[in-house]
Order: C-alpha cells, then structure tokens, then sequence
C-alpha cells in the first residue's frame, strides 16, 4: 500500500471519528437536557399542546334544553403536558347533596384551576383571575369529569376555565358532566343523557 492510499482510507475514517465524537457530544447533551426534563416532572412528557372546549347555551345552538360542549370528541397527544382551556356561556345548575363532591378539582397540575369571569358583552376582555382547587357548590354550572384519568373540573358559571393536565398513555376516555344540567330524570335526561352534549369521549394520542 502507497502512502496516498493509506492517506485515502484514514482521512475519512477520522473524520468519521470526527463526526462520531461530534455526534457523541450531542447525544450527551440531548440526554442531560432529558435529565433536566425528568427531575422536573416525574412523568416523562413529549411536549405542550392546547385543548380549547366551548359550552354553549341551548339559546345559541337552537337546542330545546341542551347545552353543549363543543368539541365534544377532541384528541389531544398522550404523555404531554396539555393547558385546557373552557369557555362557559352557561348559568349555573348548583350541586346538591353527594353531588357537591363535583365542586372539588381533581387530576390538575397543581391541584387547581384559574377561573376567570367571562364578559359577555366583551367575551376577549382580560378579567381577574383566580386560581382555586374548588368552587362554591351553587356556582357550578357543569362539570368536566374523565373518571378513569382521575380528572374533575368544576366549570363555574359565565366563566373561562383553565388548567394543565398531564396526559398519559394513549387510549379513549369518557368523559362526562355530573353537574345534573339537563331535562327530566331529575336532570339526568336530555343533555346529561345525549353523546355530543354532556357526555363523549376523549382521546389521547
Ligand atoms: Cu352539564
């Protein structure tokens, strides 16, 4: 072998090395960057993403009687860190009894929500907000509940409701309002009773 042939066969085996040691040293970073990320939630979580859920009153919707939420079969990715976020335009049905149980917040990063009055007369206004890990029974209006993710939200009447869940595997949730906002059945039917009213599914993938 000639020295230009051994020059030939060594120049791009370092620097191959070369770029090996490069992309060793991105491969540390990244994994201490993942170390970082893991101390600071003891779920691993792929990124942020953004759920925006409307109720809307049965006088917007021409319904008899039904509000709704809207979507009510949103997917979102699983294993993230996911800000909620629910317009209400509803009044409140207050909770009675075993039923004040719903009041509380469940299954939230931090174990609370932010809960902002919601002008009508100027929906986008920025009003004072306050974060709270339960409501006052008669202020419900209705509830976000997915009870195999241990997820309650109390939704307050005439408000915006925020908050963060982290998300798990992926799967298909039902979700569902236990705040008795419908007709007849001592408000169990109508709304409460109809997929794509009070009741659906959540998707996680
Ligand atoms: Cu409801």
């Amino acid at each position: 072998m000639n020295e230009s042939a051994v020059e030939a066969l060594t120049k791009p085996q370092s620097r191959r090395a070369f770029l090996a040691a490069g992309a060793l040293g991105g491969a540390t970073a990244l994994l201490a960057g993942c170390g970082v990320a893991a101390t600071a939630s003891p779920t691993q979580s792929r990124g942020n993403a953004s759920l925006y859920l409307t109720i809307a009153t049965p006088d917007m919707l021409g319904t008899d009687d039904m509000p709704a939420y809207l979507p009510a079969f949103p997917t979102i990715p699983a294993h993230t860190r996911a800000r909620v976020e629910i317009v209400n335009f509803d009044d409140a049905t207050p909770l009675t009894g075993a039923l004040e149980q719903f009041a509380k917040v469940k299954g939230t990063v931090g174990g609370s929500i932010q809960v902002e009055a919601l002008d009508e007369k100027n929906p986008n206004a920025i009003t004072a907000s306050q974060t709270v890990t339960a409501l006052d029974p008669q202020n419900v209006s209705h509830t976000f509940t997915v009870a195999k993710l241990g997820i309650n939200i109390p939704v307050a009447a005439k408000a915006r409701t925020i908050f963060e869940i982290q998300t798990g595997a992926p799967g298909v949730y039902d979700w569902r309002c236990n705040d008795p906002c419908g007709q007849g059945n001592g408000g169990w039917g109508g709304a409460m009773a109809a997929a794509g009213y009070m009741m659906g599914k959540l998707t996680l993938e």
